[in-house]
């Protein structure tokens, strides 16, 4: 079992996560260890991104910088990785120049034969158990650590396209060429997913995030075909895997970016405690969509960040004011409604951080 680790100091996502009323809003932004700070500018002009990501001490250190900076606003660390450390983990070579890019992606189905037929996550993934355990350790408690990874359908479309995309040409032609074996290599993806999420609780994850960051692209028809069934086999096996191992199960979230017409469905079907949205729907209306059933993460357009102080804060007192209704903040965690990007001012984040403790609060 898991190391002994300092008491949790800071529970406001935990108790959110549950769908509890909270004093306010826990608060953390999607990609928060990035570009846009200068002090990780420095590590990454040392060292490779996949040598951060595999060096513990490394991912620990950037995995830091942002609780360090905003201390006392931030209520979430997330630990420093990339969703395409699974691809990596099959067997597939993935190089970021400055995106991600695959020098052999998969053409068609034969080329699944060339992925490894098992993946033992200790020992592909192990660097990010120990980067987590270390992670954990030097938090001393000041807010949860979460773990996370890229959904079947997201890490699908890179393994395919071999990068990113603007049509997901290559990615949806699988889909429709070959349904059976999409479905195939889909479930083997999550099967990974499942290991590798209950692998990052056992080091001390407390919360796990899944990244569909292109659910979206889907039609509604074929994200129920394709891209759910995998998302629900995640949430349940993860569960149910750390249950047998006696290990405490942790709040789950999904991230399900442009399915905004698909929430319900997704609340109640997917078997999230979570589900984060995008900044294409008002608060109040994903609310009325979901219901009691889940918590909301989100969802300021990143954007705003760049819209100067004014405009931050009146963006997110009107979230704020969206997500609360009439009562004071329940079952809801702040969060932008994709990542943060590389030119934001940090000063103006630390704004942003600020405005959410003021407007969230009961
Ligand atoms: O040079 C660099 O440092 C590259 C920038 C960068 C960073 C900081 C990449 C390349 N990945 C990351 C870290 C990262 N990626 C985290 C760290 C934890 C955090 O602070 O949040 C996380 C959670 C991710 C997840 C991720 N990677 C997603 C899902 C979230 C999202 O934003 O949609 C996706 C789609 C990726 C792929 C990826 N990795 C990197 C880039 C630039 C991209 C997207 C490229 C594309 O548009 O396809």
């Amino acid at each position: 079992m898991a190391a002994e680790f300092p008491v949790l100091k800071n529970d406001l996502l935990l108790r959110a996560a549950r769908g509890e009323e909270t004093e306010r809003a826990p608060v953390w932004v999607m990609r928060q260890a990035g570009r846009y700070l200068p002090e990780f500018r420095e590590v990454r002009a040392q060292h490779g991104f996949f040598e951060v990501c595999r060096t513990p001490e490394l991912a620990t250190e950037v995995t830091l910088q942002p609780i360090r900076r905003y201390s006392g606003l931030l209520d979430a660390a997330i630990i420093f990785s990339d969703i395409l450390v699974v691809p990596q983990a099959m067997g597939m070579d993935v190089e970021m120049n400055p995106g991600p890019f695959f020098p052999r992606p998969l053409d068609t189905p034969a080329d699944i034969a060339k992925l490894r037929a098992t993946v033992n996550v200790d020992a592909e993934l192990g660097y990010v158990f120990e980067a987590i355990t270390m992670t954990r350790q030097r938090l001393a408690g000041e807010v949860p650590l979460i773990g996370f990874c890229g959904a079947p359908w997201t890490l699908f479309s890179y393994m395919v396209e071999g990068g990113g995309s603007r049509t997901y040409q290559k990615a949806k032609s699988w889909l429709f060429k070959y349904p059976e074996e999409s479905k195939a290599l889909l479930t083997r993806i999550a099967d990974v997913c499942v290991d590798f999420l209950v692998g990052q609780v056992k080091a001390g994850a407390q919360f796990l995030q899944v990244f569909d960051s292109w659910a979206g692209e889907l039609t509604p028809h074929h994200f129920r075909e394709f891209a759910l069934p995998s998302l629900t086999h995640i949430a349940t096996s993860v569960r149910s895997k750390l249950q047998a191992q006696g290990i405490q199960v942790v709040p789950m979230t999904l991230f399900p970016k442009g399915t905004n017409t698909q929430l319900a469905h997704i609340a109640e079907h997917a078997g999230y405690d979570v589900i984060g949205i995008d900044w294409c729907i008002e608060p109040s209306e994903a609310r009325g969509l979901v219901g009691d059933s889940v918590a909301l993460q989100g969802n300021m357009d990143p954007n705003v960040l760049y819209g100067g102080r004014e405009a931050i804060e009146r963006e997110v007192k009107r979230m704020c004011e969206s997500f609360k209704g009439r009562k004071g903040p329940k079952g809801w965690i702040a969060n932008l409604g994709h990542g943060i990007t590389p030119g934001v001012d940090p000063e103006d984040l630390r704004w942003f951080f600020e405005c959410v403790h003021k407007y969230s609060a009961r």
